[in-house]
Parts: structure tokens; sequence; C-alpha cells
């Protein structure tokens, strides 16, 4: 794919002419502006042993990688050339007061159908490090997803040495099914959603993986060099560790934010995050195993996830003998080391001191985050349970015109503004074999919560063992980076637990996990106006509704007010939406649709 770069200051107009139009147009270019084309296809691909078709940009599994500089813009012009409307996401590019452009599915754009095209515009502001792009609809995103590289804009630098060498590493997951129909087919039935069938390190699962050890990805390094180490979590429902045999890391960032640097053997990552990590080649030149393995936190089930550990190799260049097998990581923690995947969440510090914490708090909520289920009315006589799940016990309702067009359009019925601050009925949460008709069913609905600009906001999330079910819930806002005050096990106490908040140098992060039973505290200033999607980055709960919407209203100038919207968007249909919506508010199954 051609991409084409202008920068804004080579344009051979005087000088005195762009500055009439930067202030013309103040907030439109920046830096450079870059073009690109992603075109969706299905394509075959054959990992563990058999060969299936799947949805990928531009023939490639991760897609490609796009690079900017902070403050750019990017358009990228997606054909869908697939079977099924998608939509795609910027995550983490906070897109200041341009929520046309998000990519959430229902919430800010309804689906790209199949044979058409849509332009993004992407605008980067604040954000510097890594990010990446996905499908925001249904499970598209298993197999279109990429990493966005954001470098310190011209005359700047790292707040570290410079790195000899730059490298992407992209965590998957493979599924052998056409995952699309088996959803489909499993929300129908009210069954469980996939378990992968294994990890993948850029595409590919490694030598401890059926027909993978051809093809297992490789990466040679220099003696002596230091690399700058770009990790994303696309795995669709695992938390993931990885590791690097015999090398420790340093890690310096986070979801395109910087951190105080901090060595560590192993990395968690939650799905939806990025971290940024340096490697330095100072041990005897030879093979080391790269590895990966789940952090699974729902201890109580010691089966159903995926038990496959994906591999890659990283060799030293040069002549060398070298063993015939790498080491593998002895770094690398077991699947349910809570203690591990703890110490590495509170070892994240901002680089920033003191970080620009919001400290006039004026919304305050506290929201719990459930696995559910409904029982929904097969005939007369029997009721079935489907899984589900809630936010503050509402289950979200996908509506069928998105939120951000009714909002704008101010058309009414498709969403209403009273998501509650709190949860309907405090419980023991944490507690084990918690009454289930009590706690087990949600409500269904369309809430939003509704912002001034400008407000400060605080949300306590609380996990919860409804059903037995309690796990880690990594938690992703759209529009806003967020500060990350602290995380506790147990019932969250309003008046002991907030001595315990980082105030001074929280991690600045999109995606951050509410572990299992316990809590997690964010603060953020609610200063882009638009409509913004949170949610859980499980699509296992995702699918089952456990997300919600915020809308920031506009601040009262053109400056602080939503852009105006593109002269085209996706139409919206009554009958595209595939998710767990289609059963009547009644409880009677309706009618399961597809495209
Ligand atoms: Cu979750």
């Amino acid at each position: 794919m051609t991409t084409m770069a202008v920068r804004a200051t080579e344009v051979s107009i005087s000088a005195i002419f762009v500055g009439l139009l930067l202030l013309l147009s103040a907030s439109v270019v920046n830096g450079e502006v870059h073009y690109r084309d992603f075109v969706l296809t299905e394509k075959n691909y054959t990992r563990l042993c058999s060969t299936k078709s799947m949805l990928v940009v531009n023939d490639s599994f991760p897609g490609p990688t796009v690079y900017v500089r902070k403050g750019d813009t990017l358009y990228v012009n997606v054909y869908n050339q697939g079977s099924y409307g998608i939509t795609i996401h910027w995550h983490g590019v906070n897109q200041p007061r341009n929520p046309w452009f998000d990519g959430a599915e229902y919430v800010t754009q309804c689906n790209i159908l199949p044979g058409t095209n849509f332009t993004y515009q992407v605008l980067f502001s604040e954000e510097e490090g890594s990010l990446w792009w996905h499908a925001h609809s249904e499970w598209a995103r298993y197999s279109v997803h990429g990493v966005i590289v954001i470098h310190p804009v011209d005359g700047t630098s790292y707040p570290f040495p410079r790195p000899d060498g730059e490298k992407v590493i992209v965590l998957a997951s493979w599924y052998t099914e056409d995952v699309y129909a088996t959803i489909a087919e499993r929300l129908a039935e009210g069954a469980d959603l996939l378990v992968s069938e294994a990890y993948t390190i850029n595409g590919e699962p490694g030598d401890f993986c059926e027909c993978s050890n051809e093809t297992t990805h490789r990466w040679t390094i220099d003696y002596g060099k230091t690399y700058l180490l770009r990790l994303l979590n696309a795995d669709m429902n695992a938390e993931l560790f990885f590791a690097i045999a015999d090398h420790n890391v340093t890690v310096v960032g986070s979801d395109a934010a910087y951190l105080k640097p901090f060595s560590s053997e192993f990395v968690l990552i939650s799905p939806g995050q990025t971290i940024d990590v340096l490697l330095t080649a100072n041990q005897p030149p030879g093979q080391y195993y790269i590895a990966s393995r789940q952090y699974y936190s729902n201890m109580f089930k010691y089966s159903g996830y995926d038990h496959t550990n994906a591999t890659a190799i990283l060799e030293y260049s040069g002549n060398y003998t070298s063993p015939s097998t790498p080491f593998f990581p002895s770094g690398l923690p077991p699947y349910t080391d809570y203690k591990a995947a703890t110490s590495f969440v509170q070892s994240m510090r901002n680089l920033v001191n003191p970080a620009d914490v919001p400290m006039d708090v004026t919304t305050r909520m506290f929201i719990t985050v459930s696995l559910n289920q409904f029982m929904l009315k097969i005939n007369d006589t029997t009721d079935e349970a489907y899984p589900s799940a809630s936010v503050n016990n509402i289950s979200w309702y996908n509506p069928w015109t998105d939120v951000l067009q009714a909002y704008y359009r101010n058309i009414s019925g498709f969403y209403t503004t009273d998501f509650p601050d709190d949860p309907p009925t405090f419980f023991n949460f944490t507690q084990h074999d918690l009454p289930l008709n009590t706690t087990a069913e949600p409500e269904r609905g369309t809430k939003v919560k509704v912002l001034e600009y400008n407000e400060e906001v605080e949300i306590v999330f609380q996990n919860t063992d409804v059903m037995n079910s309690s796990e880690n819930h990594p938690m992703h806002l759209h529009g806003h980076s967020f500060y990350v005050l602290g995380t506790g096990f147990g019932i969250y106490n309003n008046e002991t637990d907030p001595l315990t908040f980082n105030l001074v140098d929280p991690p600045y992060q999109n995606t951050a996990s509410v572990p299992k039973d316990g809590w997690l505290a964010i603060r953020f200033r609610a200063n882009n106006p638009g409509v913004w999607l949170w949610h859980c980055h499980l699509d296992k709960h995702l699918t089952w509704g456990m997300n919600a919407v915020f809308i920031v209203k506009n601040g009262g100038t053109e400056d602080t007010s939503i852009r105006d919207p593109p002269a085209y968007m996706p139409p919206c249909r009554p009958d595209s939406r595939l998710r767990l919506d289609e059963f009547s508010g009644s409880g009677e199954k309706l009618y399961l649709t597809s495209m």
C-alpha cells in the first residue's frame, strides 16, 4: 500500500498564508498528515495443521503497523471487501472533539457494510509511544488489528537514551473455527463463547504448538545494542504474561504515556494495553525463547482456558555455537500467579512527578462489574439461562442507530441518560456462592452517563463474585486516558482505601484491570466532548454487555465542542445487529439476524 506523508510546513506557500490558514483552521493540522489505505479481505491462513479463511487488512496478520509522530493527523480509507460489516477503532487515540471517527459500532457509528468504504480522520494529540487499531465490531478484531507507533516530534526525543533499534511484537490468539459463525451459534444457544486454540507472537504460535515450528517468528539482534520493544496484547480474552529467556527488560511506557523505568523478568499485559520495554543484548550470543502464556485470574476454574505457550526466537547475529534448543524463560510466571501479576501492576509509576491528577472531583461513581445470566423463556414451561454481563447491574443493549447520531441530531428513543452512579443494591460483593435469585439477573438497557465539559471524574470499579465468576476485567475508556490511583482486594472501603491512592505519580492509561474479587480506582478529566464507549476489553464480556457510554457535553465555545460531522457516515439499518441483543425486553427469544 502506498503511504503518503505531507509535511504541513513544507508546503510551498508563504509563511504568512500558512499562518492565516492555521488561524482559520486552528485545530485541523498540527504535525504531518498521513494517508493510508486499509483493504479488508478474506484470506486463507494455515496454523495448527489446518487452513481457514479470515478477514485481514492489506493481506497481513497481524495487520500493518502505522507510523506517525505526536500531534500528526492520519487519514485511513477503509475498504470493506469482506462479507460482513465492520468498524475500525483507534485504541487509545483521544481524538479530541472528534467522536465521529472513534469507530465503536452502535456508539459512534454503524458498520461499514461489505462493498463500501469509509475514511477515518485520526487526530493524535498528547499520545507518545505505542497504541493500536482494531476492528470494533463483533469479534472481527481477532484478526483485524495492528500497532500504531507514535514517535516523538522532530527535535525532541525519548526520555531515555535513543535505542539502537525498534521492534513491534503483537500477542494475539488463534481460533481454528470460523469465529463469526460460531459466536452467532453460541449466542443463540446461550452457550459459553469461544476459547482460543493457541496464542500467537506476530501471527505465529511457535515451536510448542502443532505444525508450527517451521514458521516460528524470529528476531535477530546485535550483541551490545539496546532495542525498544513495543508490545501489544491484541488477544480477545486473555491477560498474558510475557518474558524473554535470560534477559530482563526495562519497562518505560504503557498506553502511549511514559513510565518511571523499572526492570522486570516478565511483563503482564492486558488485552487492549500496549507496553514499551527496552531490551539490551548483553547475554552470551545464542538463541533464546521469547514466550507468552495466559494469566488466568479465575482460580476456581482450572480448565476452560487456552493452556498453550506461544514462543518466538530471539537470536544474536554473528557466528557462535548454539545449543540445539533455545533456553525457555524461567521467569515466565505460571498461569494463575496472581502475586506476580499484582506486583507487576504495582510497579508502574508515571514518569511525570507530580502528575496532573484531577484533585477537584465533581462526579464520583462506584460501579460493580459482574458476570450474570438472563433467564429467557424458551416455551410456556421452560426457562433457560443465557450468559450475560453488566456494570452496575445494567447489561448494555445496542441501539440500532448509534448513540452519537441520536445525541447529535437530538433523536429520542435510542438511549436513556439514567446510568446510575451506584449499584442498585449493596451486598457482600466478593462473597463466594452468592444467592442467584437476588444477584444473578441484570437489567438490560442502553443507559448513558452525561458529564459536563471538564468535570473531574473518579470511578471505583468493584469486581463481584456473582455466579462464582470473579476474574480480572481490563476496563478501557474511549476518548480519554485516566490515572490509575490504586487497586485492592476485597470490598472497597470508601474511608480507608482512598488513603492508599497514589495521587503523585499514578500511571496514565487507557486500559486497566479490575482485579478478581477486588477494586480499581481511576480519575480522569472529561475534557473531550463527544460520545465515548467504556467497556471490559475481554470481548466475551463486551459481547455479553459489560459496557456503557459517557456523553461529555460541549463546553460552550467552538474549541470545546464536538467537530462538525463528516459529509458521509455509514448508514444504520435496523437488522444489522448480531449479538445477545436479539431478544426482546420481555425475555422472549425473537430472532437471530445476520447481515
Ligand atoms: Cu471482563
